[in-house]
């Protein structure tokens, strides 16, 4: 039940009707005391609501309260194994990278950014994206990940375009801090903001739609694999392909290590001729936050870690590895070409449900902020595509080199701001190391974004410096360009 891009207009008292019909004419209950700018902001959302496909989620959300089979739930994983993975740095490791960087050496890799995520466990309320996770230099996720990609640009004379997906949760705040900070040093020809669309939250009860104020229904951003119709809605596919891609890689907001664009997590995509190419760590307990890659009944796929019951987690092999430990962290390699076939497919992606606490207004008006979960959200996962590829290619990495998420509050056991600044400093004093910088005991020191590895380090601080005071290590004013 997307919202529309275009609703056709509808008069409104057919518009009613359509509500009452489908069984929801309480969410009418405070029409009339609205005025005039929040009754039109009000029939305009549900005028935009997909009302045919509603029957559809209310069957599921009732499914759910029912304790019945949820959706998008993996088949029988009894039989499923950890696929084969390459390994950065492995055998193939030259040819890759040789192959990857002559693709971004002609320009034919793209980035997509999703960002529509509502930050809810990290207490956000604006865009996590926003948030900022330098250590010293107070850089926010964006310019970090931005001047990443500012870094391959540079090195591989040629731009990398940016697709960044917001939601309704975070498009307003996403569009104006990129005005307001020069697109995080990108051109903003090369930067595509794109609006992924709501579900309905419905109550667990009757799987009704709920109001979080007496003129708006309770709505959720459709899971990032709404990527897929927004990206085609607002025109990125050709977008892309106007700008040389052949392939594009989506990464998330929230991991300031990411490497989308790394040339030989590239390569094994390219040599592959694969479709969909994703970047794992190895999962070493059962509770870590990370869906898994396995394969069963001759499918590659992800299950999600809130969907692999806990026993199947905790399966250890003779080695002491966990059995599914191809931990995916949610970097993925599309072949633009694939990506368009399956924008055309009929609902490509399944529906994945969630119970959780839905705050709203009850019949008398009152705000209610639930403490247990009381409705069920709906989400699309775009890793649910890879079933769907020609080809799927795993390419394990050190999460100390690539993966240290951003998700929970301070005092939280993993995934905080104080874990993601060690993590930075851990990765940054690695490639000093390598480089042959020492830093005094005790000095905090970070690396500039677009200082991918030893040798951009070396450029910038010759072998033998020794740093005795907190450093940006290649910081620039005005970004890679003035190195
Ligand atoms: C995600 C993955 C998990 C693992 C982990 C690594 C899913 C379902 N799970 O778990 O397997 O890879 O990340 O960190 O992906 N987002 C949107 N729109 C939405 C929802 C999310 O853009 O409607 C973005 C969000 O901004 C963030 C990313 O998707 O960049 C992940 O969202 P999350 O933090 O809810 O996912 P998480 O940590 O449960």
């Amino acid at each position: 039940m997307n919202e529309r891009a275009l609703p056709p207009p509808e008069p409104e008292a057919a518009l009613l009707a359509r509500v009452r019909a489908a069984g929801q004419g309480h969410v009418l209950r405070f029409l009339d005391a609205l005025d005039g700018a929040a009754r039109d902001a009000f029939l305009r959302q549900l005028a935009a609501l997909d009302w045919d496909s509603l029957p559809e989620l209310r069957r599921l959300a009732r499914g759910i309260s029912e304790g019945g089979e949820r959706p998008g739930l993996a088949p029988d994983l009894a039989a499923a194994e950890t696929p084969a993975c390459e390994t950065l740095g492995g055998p193939r490791a030259a040819a890759a990278a040789e192959a990857g960087t002559r693709a971004l050496a002609a320009g034919e890799c793209g980035a997509i950014l999703v960002a529509g995520g509502q930050g809810s466990r990290l207490g956000c309320t604006g865009p996590k994206g926003i948030v900022p996770v330098g250590p010293l230099s107070g850089r926010t996720l964006f310019e970090m990940l931005a001047g990443k990609l500012a870094g391959i640009a540079r090195r591989h004379g040629r731009p990398v375009p940016l697709a960044i997906m917001t939601s309704s949760a975070t498009d307003d705040d996403t569009r104006r801090w990129l005005a307001d900070h020069d697109h995080a040093g990108l051109d903003p020809a090369e930067v595509l903001v794109f609006r992924q669309s709501d579900l309905p939250s419905l109550d667990d009860r009757e799987a009704n739609l709920l109001l979080d104020a007496p003129g708006r229904i309770a709505m959720a951003p459709d899971g990032h694999g709404g990527m897929l119709p927004a990206l085609e809605r607002a025109g990125g596919l050709e977008w892309f392909a106007r700008h040389g891609c052949r392939h594009v890689v989506s990464f998330q907001v929230d991991n300031p290590l990411a490497m989308p664009l790394h040339p030989e997590f590239l390569g094994h995509h390219l040599l592959a001729g694969a479709e969909f190419t994703t970047q794992v760590v190895a999962k070493r307990e059962p509770g870590e936050r990370v869906g898994v890659v396995v394969r069963a009944g001759g499918r590659t796929f992800v299950v999600e870690y809130s969907d692999l019951p806990a026993a199947l987690a905790a399966e250890r092999r003779g080695d002491g590895r966990l059995r599914f430990h191809a931990g995916s962290i949610a970097v993925h390699a599309f072949a633009l070409e694939f990506l368009a076939r399956a924008a055309e497919a009929p609902d490509p992606l399944p529906l994945h449900l969630a119970h959780k606490a839905v705050p709203h207004i009850d019949g008398a008006g009152t705000p209610v902020a639930p403490r247990a979960p009381n409705a069920v959200k709906f989400e699309r996962f775009i890793f649910d595509l890879m079933p769907l590829a020609r080809g799927v290619v795993l390419v394990e990495i050190d999460a100390a080199d690539g993966f240290a998420p951003l998700k929970n509050p301070p005092g939280a056991a993993a995934d905080t701001l104080a874990h993601v600044h060690a993590a930075m400093d851990a990765f940054a004093r690695r490639l000093l190391g390598r480089a042959g910088v020492t830093v005094a005991e005790g000095v905090a020191v970070e690396l500039a974004p677009w200082i991918l590895d030893e040798a951009d380090v070396a450029a910038v601080c010759p072998p033998g410096t020794h740093l005795a005071a907190p450093t940006v290590v290649g910081e620039r004013r005005g970004g890679p360009a003035g190195d």
